[in-house]
């Protein structure tokens, strides 16, 4: 007896991992570890809804492909404890081959490239290879599951309900392309979208790409195409009129392949809103500051976040306006990321350097101007954070959307808040126009504007966060969850589109 369910088909969802961990423990048996960000916060609730399936590798080698995945611990209290076992499908792929692929072609190849830095980029056949299999291996699982829940529809005498396979990111461009290409040999019925996270890069940088067709191709596998903004999707359209002839409708968003037509679409990606402002009322203090403003910065240590020209922005600001020191901090929280790959241990040096470099120039015997946390800290300790700091500085070089800007919003306290400062080259930058706009390239500029965040006066901080929480609120991410799956047809459209909260 399956439970009442608001969505017509099951959805499997895939990304290249999981929404938890496995480890194994001292006496060899498996063990979850849950790494819920917003998006599985947001996503695993209807997945276990509709007796979905979530794909994606377990940050961990099996000892065999049948070895049986753990239900989670009874005192589990995370958005992924209710997902069984049988709701979950472990991929496996050889370490060398793993390797190639994510840290070779996924952190090497795509990431700069799509973030619009090809001269970061490495373009290798052996990784590009790599890719492709591994997307393969995905595919081969999608396919399985797909056999599966078609096979459990039928039993239930569901035959008109399509499962929905839901594809992420850059990291599983290609997938779509084998599972068309076998459901349609073997007459499977299924509904194939994707998300992707990052930006997509205009064609004059996609053309770079060697086998750029290819990924076109692979995603154009799919029914629906999301991006996170309007832009985003434009380049996407160009990509394939010019590379691949497609005929393609700008106004309408459509592309046409093969005799299908593709429908592309801007869903801006929300967080969790209610859940971060409930935790910022309920979080204790953590900084004992008390006449000191602090300015915060929140990111994964990534050339992408532009992590040194805002350290260089606040050392260009103690330089022109000393009144602020001895009377603000910047506080750093860097999550340690991708640290095998050499740009980005090369990217910790010089934030470790710059960082040391300015505390040793300016530093008094009470007081050093940075505050520097190089590693992951909880979402209570983050909101508080984000709660009583005066100014957050949210100004990457390139960034699909970015969700500090948003979480920073979410904990404001209307009796205080704090001024955010944001760069156009986020997705989030064309649509928090409240926010203080920053050229993170314009050092200068960036030093007046962080200046101005500082000093500027309640009424305007107030006017301005009102609008920004207001829109945060309305478009957060069940918001998104809900229009993109009624956007390809899993659920019905006259949905309750309200926030959760
Ligand atoms: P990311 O590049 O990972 O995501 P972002 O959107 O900024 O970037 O999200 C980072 C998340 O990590 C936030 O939820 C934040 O709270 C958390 N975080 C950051 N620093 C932390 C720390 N020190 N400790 C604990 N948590 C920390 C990709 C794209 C983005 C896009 C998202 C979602 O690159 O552009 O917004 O996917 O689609």
């Amino acid at each position: 007896m399956t439970m009442k369910s608001r969505f017509n088909a099951p959805i499997i969802v895939v990304s290249n991992r999981l929404p938890f961990i496995l480890v194994r423990k001292e006496d060899g048996t498996l063990e979850r570890k849950q790494c819920a960000g917003g998006l599985v916060t947001a996503v695993c609730p209807s997945v276990i809804e509709c007796n979905g399936k979530w794909i994606g590798w377990p940050g961990i080698q099996l000892k065999s492909e049948d070895e049986v995945i753990p239900e989670s611990n009874p005192d589990d209290k995370s958005p992924t404890a209710g997902l069984l076992s049988n709701q979950v499908e472990p991929v496996q792929v050889e370490p060398k081959i793993f390797d190639k692929f994510y840290n070779g072609c996924c952190n090497g190849t795509f990431w700069p490239l799509f973030h619009s830095m090809p001269d970061r980029a490495t373009f290798s056949n052996e990784t590009y290879e790599a890719y492709k299999q591994v997307n393969d291996i995905f595919a081969e699982k999608i396919l399985t599951a797909l056999r599966k829940c078609l096979a459990q529809l039928d039993e239930e005498g569901r035959m008109d309900a399509a499962p929905l396979i839901w594809i992420h990111d850059y990291q599983l461009m290609l997938a779509a392309t084998t599972v068309r290409r076998v459901a349609e040999d073997e007459g499977l019925r299924c509904k194939m979208s994707f998300f992707m996270h990052i930006p997509f890069p205009s064609w004059d940088i996609m053309r770079i790409f060697p086998w750029d067709d290819e990924i076109l191709e692979g995603i154009l596998g799919c029914d629906l195409v999301g991006f996170h903004i309007d832009d985003y999707c434009l380049n996407f359209l160009d990509c394939c009129q010019r590379r691949l002839g497609c005929r393609v409708d700008r106004s309408r968003f459509l592309c046409e392949l093969d005799g299908r037509t593709i429908h592309v679409k801007s869903l801006p990606i929300g967080i969790p809103y209610s859940q971060f402002a409930e935790m910022s009322r309920n979080a204790p203090k953590v900084l004992k500051e008390k006449e000191q403003q602090i300015i915060l910065g929140v990111d994964r240590l990534d050339y992408t976040k532009g992590l040194v020209n805002r350290v260089k922005a606040f050392e260009r600001l103690l330089e022109k306006h000393p009144e602020h020191i001895e009377k603000c901090i910047l506080l750093q929280v860097a999550v340690p990321s991708r640290t095998d790959v050499k740009e980005y241990q090369a990217l910790k040096e010089e934030m470790d350097q710059l960082i040391g470099r300015i505390n040793g120039r300016f530093s008094k015997p009470n007081w050093s101007p940075i505050r520097y946390i190089y590693g992951c800290i909880s979402q209570e300790q983050l909101s508080a954070f984000y709660r009583d700091s005066a100014v957050a500085m949210v100004t990457p070089l390139r960034d699909g959307m970015n969700l500090v800007a948003k979480e920073f919003v979410a904990c404001q306290d209307l009796s205080d808040p704090g001024v955010l400062i944001l760069s156009p080259f986020a997705g989030a930058g064309g649509m928090m126009q409240e926010a203080l706009i920053v050229n993170p390239y314009e050092i200068e500029e960036f030093a007046d504007k962080l200046h101005r965040g500082l000093q500027m006066p309640f009424d305007e901080r107030l006017l301005r966060m009102k609008h920004l929480q207001r829109r945060e609120q309305a478009m957060d991410v069940t918001f998104w969850l809900n229009t993109f799956l009624s956007a390809v047809g899993i659920l019905p459209c006259d949905v309750n589109y309200s926030p959760s909260n």
